[in-house]
């Protein structure tokens, strides 16, 4: 049994650390989003493996025979290539998916498709606005140039920002509370734009917005080709076929 997870969430960080418990032979796999990311107790790979073709190959020339999705509900292009590399070939596959979070009472959500509406989503009027959606998306948001940003980045931003007034925390997560309740109440915040990643590495956020009354722009889960599921790691686990560690 050799197995391939494609990481870079906090989930994947839990299944690597219980496989390497396990004893199992397995390679965790980075995009390579970030500068530095965290090292796994596992042995690791980084950067793309160009395309679906690429990832059939690599299955192929590393002797792989599981495949465990642990990526982000919004990686959608490895995610759609995990699922035809092992079509391919004829690797079993499992996605380790976190639920999306769920709108409770107190909740201000409104609910968009695309980053397109996301913008669209903002008031006219001046706000004070907090991107929490990373770095790659934030150009959309420049035909709203009016309002105050507050971005959030993993690693500092590596150019000029598309709007006049704007802050950057560098900061890499997971987040709690305290550290959100504290954030929104220094800046002021208004209005949150963030995408619904479930789990709890993220969700600090959104109880910080309820307790504050703010709105939420929340960017629903694009649709992913039909695979097999697991919401824990211990499923997974069980699936490789080795009962997970305690505490796993
Ligand atoms: C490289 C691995 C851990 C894992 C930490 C989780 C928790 C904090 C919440 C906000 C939202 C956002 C972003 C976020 C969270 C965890 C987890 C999570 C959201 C690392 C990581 C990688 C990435 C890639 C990065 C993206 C960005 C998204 C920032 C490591 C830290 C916004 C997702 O600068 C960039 O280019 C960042 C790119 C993809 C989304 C984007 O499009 O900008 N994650 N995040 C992965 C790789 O190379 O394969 O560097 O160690 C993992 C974590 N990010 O316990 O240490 O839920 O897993 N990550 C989103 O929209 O929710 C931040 O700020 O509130
Ligand atoms: P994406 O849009 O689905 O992927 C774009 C391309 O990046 C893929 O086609 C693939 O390149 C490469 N790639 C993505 N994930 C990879 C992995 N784990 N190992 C090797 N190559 C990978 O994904 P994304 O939204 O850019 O996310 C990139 C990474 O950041 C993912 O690992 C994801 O789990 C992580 N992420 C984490 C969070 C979070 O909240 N924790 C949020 C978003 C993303 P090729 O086509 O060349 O193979």
């Amino acid at each position: 049994m050799r197995a391939l997870i494609l990481g870079g969430t906090s989930d994947a960080n839990l299944l690597a650390d219980a496989a390497a418990r396990a004893g199992l032979d397995a390679i965790y796999s980075y995009a390579g989003r970030t500068r530095a990311p965290i090292s796994q107790s596992l042995p690791s790979r980084v950067g793309g493996f160009g395309g679906a073709n690429g990832l059939a190959e690599y299955v192929r020339r590393e002797g792989i025979t599981h495949v465990v999705d642990a990526t982000h509900p919004f990686a959608a292009e490895i995610s759609s290539n995990a699922v035809a590399a092992c079509e391919a070939t004829g690797t079993p596959l499992i996605a380790l998916e976190r639920a999306p979070w769920a709108k409770a009472a107190g909740d201000n959500w409104i609910e968009v498709a695309d980053i397109t509406s996301a913008a669209a989503a903002l008031p006219e009027n001046r706000a004070r606005v907090f991107l929490a959606i990373g770095r790659r998306h934030i150009a959309a948001f420049s035909i709203k140039p009016q309002h105050t940003y507050t971005l959030r980045f993993v690693d500092p931003p590596d150019g000029p920002l598309p709007f006049p007034d704007v802050d950057v925390i560098v900061s890499r997560g997971p987040f709690n509370l305290a550290g959100e309740l504290e954030m929104m109440r220094a800046r002021g915040i208004e209005w949150i734009v963030a995408r619904n990643s479930g789990g709890t590495g993220a969700r600090a956020k959104i109880d910080a917005a309820r307790e504050l009354g703010l709105r939420i722009v929340m960017l629903t889960r694009p649709e992913l080709p039909e695979r097999p599921r697991a919401e824990s790691v211990a499923e997974v686990m069980q699936w490789l076929g080795h009962r997970a560690c305690l505490g796993a």
